[in-house]
């Protein structure tokens, strides 16, 4: 198995915890990337293998696919062991309402205040961007408190997402609030995890060569 991502990449280092979670063996490509040119160059195995051009990629035998959430649902279904998606129908479709609410409401959200995307969103847009944000902290904080100790019954993909979105946002100056204190709680307890510490590491590290 052969993933292709970057330093940087949110949807890439979901993918990362979660083959290391699986516990698979996997090659990691790291694409072009710097504060400065963002993904140029292209990969040219990205610009093959995705037409959006984007990251993370994941190559397994003769299967080429693109899409953290795609790559999350072929793990479990090609690597059964260690299931990472809730089984019941109803508390799966749950889990993935999650995983969908990190990536695509609070995500687009976070990168309003990205440095290099800041200029294509005025106040009104960063006003409701902001409402977004604590709106689903306040949200994932209910939930944690019904389903303690992770979002869904058990650690899942779900828990993957919201932590890798939610420290984004932290980064960009929009973590959640010391008085969210189930969410503040399971932030504690999912840096506990090994995949999960690896990966912040490692992006400090990026981050620490890069002057940041
Ligand atoms: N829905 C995709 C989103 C992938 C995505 O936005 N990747 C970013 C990096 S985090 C990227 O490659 N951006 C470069 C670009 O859009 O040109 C997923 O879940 O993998």
């Amino acid at each position: 198995m052969r993933l292709i991502t970057g330093p940087l990449s949110m949807f890439g280092r979901k993918v990362e915890i979660a083959l290391a979670e699986k516990r698979l063996d996997y090659a990691l490509e790291t694409v072009p990337f710097s504060l400065e040119t963002f993904y140029a160059p292209i990969h040219p195995d990205v610009a093959r293998i995705n037409p959006k051009h984007q990251v993370p990629v994941l190559q397994d035998g003769d299967l080429e696919i693109f899409d953290s959430t795609l790559i999350f649902d072929y793990l479990d279904h090609a690597y059964p062991e260690f299931q990472l998606w809730p089984d019941a129908p109803r508390d799966r479709a749950r889990a993935k309402l999650t995983d969908l609410k990190a990536d695509e409401v609070f995500f687009p959200a976070v990168q309003m205040f990205m440095p290099h995307k800041a200029s294509g969103f005025d106040d009104t847009a960063r006003t409701k961007g902001t409402w977004i944000m604590q709106t689903q902290y306040a949200e994932w904080d209910a939930q944690l408190r019904a389903s303690n100790p992770y979002l869904h019954d058990s650690f899942s993909y779900a828990d993957i997402a919201v932590f890798m979105a939610q420290h984004f946002a932290t980064f960009f100056g929009h973590g959640p609030s010391d008085e969210l204190s189930a969410f503040q709680a399971w932030k504690t307890r999912m840096l506990t995890r090994t995949s999960v510490a690896r990966v912040l590491e490692e992006i400090s590290m990026f981050l620490a060569q890069a002057g940041q």
